[in-house]
This record gives structure tokens, sequence and C-alpha cells, in this order.
């Protein structure tokens, strides 16, 4: 088995995203982010820190928003509007998910396509989807780029989502067909789910629950990515795969923590020094 180094290979990408960075600024342009948080979720707070430090170890310059659990919609459209036309700001990120009085589609509809680094802008996923340049939302993304730079061939190979969000299962699938991989798509209502699994290459799990993929689901030898991260009691983190049974079985496989989490970061910042390029 095979153990894919998320953080390894994020850790190269940043650094490709730095070296990119300092070239930009040496020819005087400078990147910044915008991130928005909305209220005090424990676990947002984390993954807004993890972008902010990824920003200043890229040379990003990152401007936070911290608002308010009750702010109104109105108010984070208007900081939106503002933020789309400051020619400073090359990207705009809107941490989700959003206090429930606010309707995130209608924040991420009212981000520009051109600073929409999240890629989850109807034009952005538009763009994916007849294979038109664009921004990748950075899981889906950044799952790709694991699975490439492990060396893992995807040509022809069967490859299996679990899962079909508009953040990951279905940008997840379009990015495979992109690489020519014969791609299905699994989630709830799938019938005979662990037969399917068991026949892919490549079984990429967003599903959304503790350790559900267990060995039973996999093919000697084949690839598994997780992309779900969940947190036990007492704080560990764990993923929508059960690692520990899994691992002897699959041919390479990603862990939770170090695996897809950390490109997610990588590929937010890879997005935001290509806005630059617009
Ligand atoms: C790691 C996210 C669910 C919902 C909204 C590194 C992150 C996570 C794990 C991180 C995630 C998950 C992010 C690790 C950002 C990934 O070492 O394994 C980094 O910061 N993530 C997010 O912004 O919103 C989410 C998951």
């Amino acid at each position: 088995m095979k153990l894919i180094d998320g953080k390894a290979i994020s850790q190269q990408i940043k650094d490709e995203v730095k070296d990119k960075v300092a070239k930009m600024k040496a020819e005087g342009k400078e990147v910044a982010l915008a991130v928005i948080l909305v209220g005090d979720d424990p676990a947002s707070a984390v993954y807004v820190g993890n972008k902010k430090k990824a920003c200043e170890y890229t040379g990003i310059r990152s401007e936070s928003y911290e608002l308010p659990a009750d702010t109104s919609q109105e108010k984070v459209l208007a900081l939106i509007d503002e933020l789309n036309n400051r020619e400073d700001i090359q990207g705009i990120l809107v941490q989700l998910p959003l206090p429930k009085q606010i309707d995130e589609k209608a924040v991420i509809d009212a981000i520009s396509p051109d600073k929409d680094v999240d890629g989850f802008h109807p034009v952005s996923v538009g763009r994916l989807s007849i294979g038109e340049k664009g921004f990748l939302p950075c899981t889906p993304a950044g799952v790709i780029e694991l699975i490439k730079r492990s060396g893992i061939e995807t040509e022809g190979k069967h490859c299996v989502v679990i899962g079909r969000s508009n953040i990951v299962g279905k940008p997840m699938a379009l990015l495979m067909l992109r690489e020519n991989a014969t791609v299905t798509i699994c989630h709830s209502r799938t019938k005979d789910l662990k037969e399917i699994c068991k026949s892919a290459d490549i079984l990429i799990a967003a599903v959304g629950k503790p350790k559900m993929v267990d060995r039973s689901y996999v093919k000697e030898g084949a690839c598994v990515i997780d992309v779900g991260i969940h947190r036990l009691e007492g704080k560990k983190l764990c993923g929508d795969v059960d690692f520990d049974d899994v691992k002897d079985v699959a041919g390479a496989i990603t862990p939770v923590p170090g695996g897809v989490g950390p490109m997610t970061i990588a590929m937010l910042m890879k997005n935001c020094a290509e806005s630059l390029e617009a």
C-alpha cells in the first residue's frame, strides 16, 4: 500500500505558488484574497485560520472580514459588492456554511466570477461542465492533483465517486471525466453500492459518514481517496473511510488528517495566484 501524502504534495504546490507570487510581485503585481467569515462556528474558524496561514506562507495578502452570527444577508451582499469593485482584491472567499438567515446561493451568486476562487459560482460551474477555463472548486481540484502527482493512472480507469454534492461529488466526477476515467456517481439512493464501489479502480469517498467505507467496498489494489472529515470525541479527526480496515487491501490511500484537507487549502492558493493572470 502506498500512502498518499497530502501534506507533502500540498507543500509542493504552496511552494510553486510562493514562487509565482514572488515573480509577480517583482513585476509590480500583488495578489490579495478577501476572506469573509460569518459567525463563530469553531470548525469554520479553524479552516479560515488555515487559509490565512497559507496566504502568509505564499505571499498572498489576506484581508479578513469576521462578522457576527446575526449579520444580515444585505450586509454580506453589500460587502461582496464592495470587494467585487476593488481592484486591489483578486479573490473573494465566503466561508461556508453560513448562518441560517443568509441564503448561501444568493451570496455565491453575488461574487464576481472573476474573483470566485472557491469555484462555486454558477458561471464557474458552467465553465467546468463544458471544459472552458475557469476557477475549479478547491477540494476536487486537490484530489486530481493528489492522484496525478502520485503517478496514479486515470485514463480508462473506473472511478466511483460516492456523494453528489455541488461542492465535491458533482465537480469531482466532471474532473475525473476530463482525466479520461469512466465515472460512476453513487449516492444515498444507489442500489448495490458496495458492488459498484468494489468495481472501482479509483474510489473517491465524499459521503459524510464517518468510517463508512470499509474493506468490503474496496477492490484489491484500488486507489482510495477520502474526502470526508469528521471530529470524533476527543477531537481526533477521521474520514469517510475506515483507514485501518482498508489500508491492507488498497493499492494507494489518503489518510485523514493529512490527505485531501491540506490539498483544499493549497488549491485555494493556486486559484488566487492564477486570478492575477486574468
Ligand atoms: C488536514 C471543509 C467541510 C465543510 C466545510 C487540512 C483542512 C482540513 C483538514 C481545511 C474544509 C476541509 C475546509 C486538513 C478547509 C478542508 O490536515 O487533514 C486542512 O482547512 N479544510 C473548509 O474551508 O470548509 C469545509 C470541510
